[in-house]
């Protein structure tokens, strides 16, 4: 380590709340770090800010340099509640002290029921629920499929165009990206089938239009019969932060429906008031069977679960469905803690005002810059889409220069998108108003620099 004192802060709201930057990024202490990650973890983990994080809360990370670097992307839309949120914090401290692991399949205990009972309780449908509990979002993809495939006795699983649900074998054959997902990692798995996605942007089709291209390629391609689920993302994450085209959704319940077919909702990324509801499959009025989640349900610990219709989660025979660690003791007292946080703390009405301010900004430099091509979004799930203006073909390397040079200036962003032409912006809800701004200046500065 260098010789310069640093003292490493406490992380959790109490940080101070600003950009601070005392040396470039990444500075002396996150370089070493990061030589040492060269040296000992594999090639194929990959970072986005070149950064060795020691703390984060409110909307700042800070790094081992003291660095203060504005937090717009929550590690992936996990810290919602806000990065080692106090509740949390104090759940998680108080339940690692009483056990640390039984496994629920060997020796069940309370937080694990008691997840299961709220999942059931928030997640949209008022129909009887069950839910089972895992560690990862591809995890619980992969159960939702199983359930459904069980439930059915049918294989097929519909995925979409622009789909991301995870890097397991079962979900790398689900998501559509290849690089870097997918590329020389088959075979994948069998008896899933791409549909094309409603993506209002590109396709200027409406959601019943979209629906029918879809319906039309399953009954045509597949075979309705054949047809265990319809698995999508209400808005698709690492695609792009595709907004599906009004009814595009109801029309694929309807038919999923009408054919006996299970609709999973994959909200891993969307879910806990990140879109302004709880789960943005509410925005869209429509009632998932199942419905994935994960990121944001534990404020930080791996935790994933599925949900949905009782009849259709008791599909499976006893033992069927389960796992080591899922549904750990610690990973429930902190999803317990941020359940209470997302109901309680209003978050869902901080996600629609973040909202205005992402969707208000962005609009602004879009309405200014015609490389801007597309804003879109729900609450505390915004994107910017950059193409060139002569063509409108995607500008993967504007998108990617801006981000780099926003971590430049202290401010995380992520790109996504199939054509890694979007900057997604998914702050934790607990960032103030000021911070925010102050983020979206320096990306308005980025743009205006290129
Ligand atoms: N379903 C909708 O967004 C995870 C992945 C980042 P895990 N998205 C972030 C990366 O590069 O690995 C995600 C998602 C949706 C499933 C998943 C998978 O969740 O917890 O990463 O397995």
């Amino acid at each position: 380590m260098s010789n310069a004192a640093v003292t490493i802060p406490v992380g959790g709201p109490s940080l101070p709340q600003e950009r601070r930057l005392v040396t470039a990024i990444p500075g002396p202490r996150s370089q070493e770090l990061l030589e040492r990650k060269s040296t000992a973890v594999a090639a194929g983990v990959g970072h986005t800010a070149p950064i060795a994080a020691v703390a984060a809360g409110g909307g700042v990370v800070v790094d081992a340099d003291g660095n203060s670097l504005i937090d717009l992307g929550s590690g992936i839309a996990v810290t919602t509640v806000g990065n080692a949120h106090p509740k949390v914090v104090e759940a998680v401290q108080h339940a690692v002290a009483q056990f640390t692991h039984t496994c629920f399949m060997v020796s069940p205990y309370e937080s694990y029921v008691a997840v299961a009972e709220a999942l059931n309780r928030l997640t949209p449908g008022s129909f009887a629920k069950k839910s089972a509990l895992f560690n990862s979002g591809a995890e619980a993809v992969e159960n939702a499929v199983k359930i459904a495939r069980k439930h059915t006795g049918r294989q097929a699983v519909v995925a979409f165009d622009h789909a991301y649900h995870g890097r397991t074998n079962l979900t790398m054959a689900l998501t559509a990206k290849a690089m870097p997902y997918k590329s020389g990692f088959g075979p994948f798995a069998a008896e899933v089938y791409r549909a094309p996605m409603s993506y209002p942007y590109r396709d200027g089709l409406t959601g019943p239009e979209a629906a029918e291209r879809a319906i039309a390629m399953i009954e045509k391609q597949i075979g309705a019969d054949n047809v265990a689920a319809v698995l999508i993302e209400p808005i698709q994450g690492e695609g792009g932060f595709i907004v599906p085209a009004d009814g595009f959704l109801n029309a694929l319940v309807d038919w999923c429906r009408a054919n006996g077919v299970v609709f999973i909702a994959d909200e891993v990324q969307t879910g806990f008031a990140r879109t302004g509801a709880m789960f943005a499959c509410e925005g869209f009025g429509i009632e998932p069977d199942l419905i994935t989640t994960a990121k944001g349900i534990a404020g930080g610990l791996p935790l994933s679960a599925v949900t949905g219709r009782a009849e259709i989660m008791d599909a499976s025979h006893s033992g069927g469905l389960g796992g080591t660690y899922g549904g750990n003791p610690i990973a429930c007292a902190a999803a317990l803690a941020a359940i209470d946080v997302f109901e309680n703390e209003g978050l869902a009405a901080r996600a629609a005002h973040i909202g205005e301010i992402l969707l208000g900004r962005l609009h602004e430099m879009q309405a200014a810059d015609p490389r801007v091509g597309d804003v879109r979004g729900r609450g505390a799930m915004v994107a910017a889409e950059f193409v060139d203006p002569t063509t409108g073909e995607p500008d993967a390397a504007l998108a990617s220069a801006i981000a780099k040079e926003c971590i430049a200036q202290g401010v995380i962003v992520l790109t996504c998108g199939t054509y890694g032409n979007v900057i997604r912006f998914l702050p934790p809800l607990s960032i103030d108003d000021a911070l925010l701004s102050e983020g979206l200046d320096q990306v308005a500065a980025a743009l205006a620099a290129r």
